[in-house]
C-alpha cells in the first residue's frame, strides 16, 4: 500500500473531505497538521496555491485541491464511492460542483465585520439549503445522498453541514429546521464516524477559538469558557 501524508491545518473543511473519504476507504494515512501563519517551506514547495490540503503520495507526487484528491482516491481505492452508472455520476459531480457556492453561503456569516453583513450573509443560507433539499428530494430516500449508498457527495458536503451546526450554537441560526431532507442528511453525516478527524469534545472548541481569534462580529457571541486552550 502507497504511503499517504495528508497536509492541514486542523480546521480546515477542505483538508476534512479529503480526511473522511481517506477514513471511508480504511486507508491508513499520516495527519500532519502544519500552522497557517507559519507555513514550511517543504510545503510551500509542494502546494501551488499555498493551500490544503495536500495528499503527497509516497513521497513522490503531492496532489492539491480536495475534490481532486478525492476523484483520485475513488480511482484507486476501492470501494467506490462513486455511483456506476454514468448519468448518476454526472448529477453527483454536479452537486460536488455546488460545493464552494454552498460552502460560502452556509459559513459565510463566520467572517461578517458587523451586524448587518452577518444579517445579509444569513440570508443567504435558505437559498444553499433549498437547492440541497430539492438534490435530495430527487434523489430518493436517503439517509445518504444516492439512497443507501454513501458516496463523494456525502463527504463533501459533511464538514460544511458540520459548520453550519457549530455556528448555530455559537448564534441560533434556526434555518435548518426548515429543510427537512437537509436536517435528516446532516444528522446522519454528523453521526458517522468518518466524518470526524478529532473528538467532537475537542474538535468544537477548537472551531469556537478560530472564530473568538477573527475578532469580526460573531466572536463577541463565543463565550471565553467555551474555546480550546491555546
Ligand atoms: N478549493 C480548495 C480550497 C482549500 C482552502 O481554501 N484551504 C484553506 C484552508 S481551509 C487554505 O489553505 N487557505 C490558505 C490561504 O488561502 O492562503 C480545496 O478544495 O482544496
Amino acid at each position: 500500500m502507497a504511503k499517504y501524508l495528508l497536509v492541514s491545518f486542523k480546521t480546515c473543511p477542505w483538508v476534512q473531505r479529503a480526511a473522511i473519504v481517506l477514513r471511508e476507504k480504511n486507508v491508513e494515512f499520516e495527519f500532519r497538521h502544519i500552522d497557517r501563519d507559519n507555513r514550511p517551506d517543504w510545503f510551500l514547495a509542494i502546494s501551488p496555491h499555498k493551500k490544503v490540503p495536500v495528499l503527497s503520495i509516497d513521497g513522490k507526487v503531492s496532489l492539491f485541491e480536495s475534490n481532486a484528491i478525492a476523484e483520485y482516491l475513488d480511482e484507486t481505492i476501492a470501494p467506490r464511492l462513486h455511483p456506476d452508472d454514468p448519468v448518476l455520476r454526472a448529477v453527483n459531480r454536479a452537486w460536488t460542483d455546488y460545493l464552494p457556492t454552498f460552502a460560502e453561503m452556509v459559513t459565510g456569516s463566520a467572517y461578517a465585520d458587523d451586524e448587518a453583513e452577518h444579517k445579509e450573509a444569513i440570508a443567504q443560507i435558505p437559498l444553499a439549503f433549498a437547492r440541497l433539499e430539492g438534490a435530495l428530494e430527487k434523489q430518493g430516500a436517503g439517509p445518504f445522498f444516492n439512497g443507501a449508498k454513501y458516496s463523494l457527495v456525502d463527504a463533501a458536503y459533511a464538514p460544511f453541514l458540520q459548520r453550519y451546526d457549530f455556528l448555530d450554537r455559537i448564534k441560533p441560526l434556526g434555518v435548518i429546521e426548515k429543510f427537512p431532507r437537509v436536517k435528516g442528511w446532516a444528522e446522519v453525516l454528523l453521526k458517522r464516524p468518518s466524518t470526524h478527524s478529532f473528538p467532537e469534545s475537542e474538535f468544537e472548541p477548537l472551531y469556537r477559538r478560530n472564530v473568538k481569534n477573527r475578532k469580526n462580529y460573531l466572536s463577541q457571541f463565543v463565550a471565553d469558557a467555551a474555546v480550546a486552550a491555546e
